[in-house]
């Protein structure tokens, strides 16, 4: 698992280099715009059960296949799993946001998912258009100029929806 920091060190040190100056400038900005993404992990993070039963709700709404008789979600048990899975999913894309870095989410939620999914019979397709819809969410949740010093935050929101859309095709 490694952060922002951490991921310029082992690329640098993997070709015996000095840091560059342009990994300087781009950690530099990282640490300039600290207080963004901590805000923005906060918001997230303070809004995730929201943001998890809206997502699913809207799924099922999509697709009550899914809720109907022998679909993926029907019963409380698969209901559980289901928001559960997506719980965990908005979990670790808060960590890879805290941390300006995917590795976190790729090595501890991402990888081999696809494969569960397949052997679960779970549609992976469905858990995709669940994050997509997360995606949403977080993104006008984070990007939301009221309450809060306004100021530029389209690199991070881009960064953020790259998380989701990274876990979504990673299932999807
Ligand atoms: C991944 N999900 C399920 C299981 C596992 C995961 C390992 C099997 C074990 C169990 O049931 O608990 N676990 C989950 C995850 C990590 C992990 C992401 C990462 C660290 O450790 N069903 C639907 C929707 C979708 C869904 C499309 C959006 O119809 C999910 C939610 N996941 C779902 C369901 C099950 C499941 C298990 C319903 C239960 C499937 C079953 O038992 O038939």
């Amino acid at each position: 698992m490694l952060d922002a920091f951490a991921k310029v060190v082992s690329q640098a040190d993997a070709r015996g280099e000095y840091l560059s100056a342009a990994q300087l400038d781009a950690l530099s900005a990282i640490v300039r715009d600290g207080n963004k993404r901590a805000d923005t992990v906060n918001r997230i993070t303070s809004n995730s059960s929201a943001i998890v039963a809206n997502a699913a709700r809207a799924l099922f709404a999509e697709q009550p296949q899914l809720i109907a008789p022998g679909g993926n979600a029907y019963t409380n048990r698969r209901m559980a799993a289901c928001l559960r899975d997506m719980e965990i999913i908005l979990r670790y894309v808060t960590y890879a946001i805290f941390a300006g870095d995917a590795s976190v989410l790729d090595d501890r939620c991402l990888n081999g998912l696809r494969e569960t999914y397949l052997a679960l019979g779970t549609p992976g397709a469905s858990v995709a258009v669940g994050v997509q819809k997360m995606k949403e969410a977080a993104l006008a949740i984070a990007g939301d100029p009221n309450g809060i010093t306004r100021g530029d935050c389209s690199a991070l929101m881009s960064e953020v929806a790259s998380y989701f859309d990274r876990a979504a095709s990673a299932v999807g």
